[in-house]
């Protein structure tokens, strides 16, 4: 199971749907076949490891009596490509054993169907590090909608801007590199008109070279504008960078809606003070990510907008899982506390 999960971890980090590793052995220990999901629409692990059995000229009568081990329960749906299930049935698999269930209830139940298919299944093999592999797929999955991470970058007084509005650039360089890194790891990275009008932001994912020069990720993620106002002809936004939808609503529910429609399992928040405050106050936010900068500003805009919080008892309060110093800057990392 641990070579299958290094084998998930080739998968992409971001898109509709999870990472996940199978390998295939014989009864006695040999690797017949390993495989891994490459993203929606190519072939599921398991069939992509028979796949590299055959590939290996694996004869059919080697794959009876073998076991599967997979990272993610066996897919018994038809989705883009056919059941899992039906492949490892057909390839005469004798033993199945699997890490974490298939939290998505149109492609559950597969291990049922092995079982029933007189298939020894064992289940819950280093289930948890399946699951943190794919830890914002499993959550949007199972409530559907969108994991979101809400970031901001502020001072340590927490102003995101100065009064004049200027807000270019309260962190160092290694702040913003981790943000282009994370970025590049949601589906789709999100902000209100506000920002856009005021900041002309890319909300590309992009490096810069040691000479300077800029280089642009092949795969961005989807750019997201929530709000009513039109975004001028020359936005930047507007460019062919990215593809960038607006979505013209100021309801957060909605809009997230709206996201999990088109399979976006991870949304990237990134302001400002008018949408933190929405996507708040609608409770739908599941990671903060917080770069503070050892600066004080004393006036300028807020990282959050007002919550019509009135009382220390009204206080949201949010749990501390990581924080990482990043050149002269501090980049906190925490999720809510559950009621
Ligand atoms: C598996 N093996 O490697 C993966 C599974 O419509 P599709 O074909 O893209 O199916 C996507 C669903 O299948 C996904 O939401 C999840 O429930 C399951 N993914 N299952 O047996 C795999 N990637
Ligand atoms: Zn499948």
């Amino acid at each position: 199971m641990g070579r299958a999960l290094e084998l998930a971890a080739r998968g992409p980090s971001r898109g509709a749907n999870p990472r996940v590793g199978c390998v295939l052995l014989a009864p006695d220990g040999r690797v017949l076949g390993e495989g891994h999901h490459r993203g929606a629409g190519t072939a599921h692990a398991e069939v992509d490891a028979l796949a590299d059995a055959a590939r290996a000229g694996t004869a059919a009568e080697e794959l009876r009596g073998a076991t599967a081990v997979v990272t993610l329960e066996p897919c018994s749906h038809t989705g883009r490509t056919p059941p899992c299930t039906a492949a490892l049935l057909a390839a005469g698999v004798a033993r199945v054993v699997v890490g974490a269930a298939d939290p998505n209830p149109v492609a559950a139940g597969g291990t049922d169907v092995l079982r029933a298919a007189g298939v020894d299944v064992v289940t819950g093999v280093l289930a948890g590090r399946s699951s943190s592999l794919n830890r914002t797929w499993e959550h949007a999955v199972r409530h559907g909608r969108p994991f979101v991470t809400l970031k901001w970058a502020s001072t340590l007084d927490g102003r995101v801007a100065a009064a004049d509005g200027s807000s270019r650039w309260l962190t160092g360089t290694g702040a913003r590199a981790d943000v282009h890194a994370r970025r590049a790891t949601a589906d789709a990275v999100l902000v209100g008109t506000g920002t856009a009008l005021v900041d002309d932001p890319w909300l590309t994912t992009r490096s810069t070279g040691a000479d300077g020069t800029v280089h642009l990720a092949a795969d961005q993620p989807l750019r997201v504008v929530l709000g009513e106002r039109d975004l001028p002809a020359d936005a930047r936004l507007r460019d062919d960078a990215a593809p960038t939808l607006q979505l013209r609503t100021r309801d957060v529910t909605a809009a997230l809606a709206d996201l999990a429609r088109r399979e976006v399992r991870h949304v990237w928040v990134e302001g400002g003070p008018t949408v933190a405050a929405a996507f708040l106050h609608a409770g739908a936010v599941d990671e903060l990510v917080t770069y503070l900068a050892p600066a004080v500003l004393g006036a300028g805009a807020p990282a959050v907008g007002d919550l019509g919080i009135t009382s220390v008892a009204g206080t949201l309060r949010f749990r501390l899982t990581d924080v990482t110093r990043l050149g002269g800057d501090v980049v906190l990392t925490s999720t809510p506390e559950k009621e």
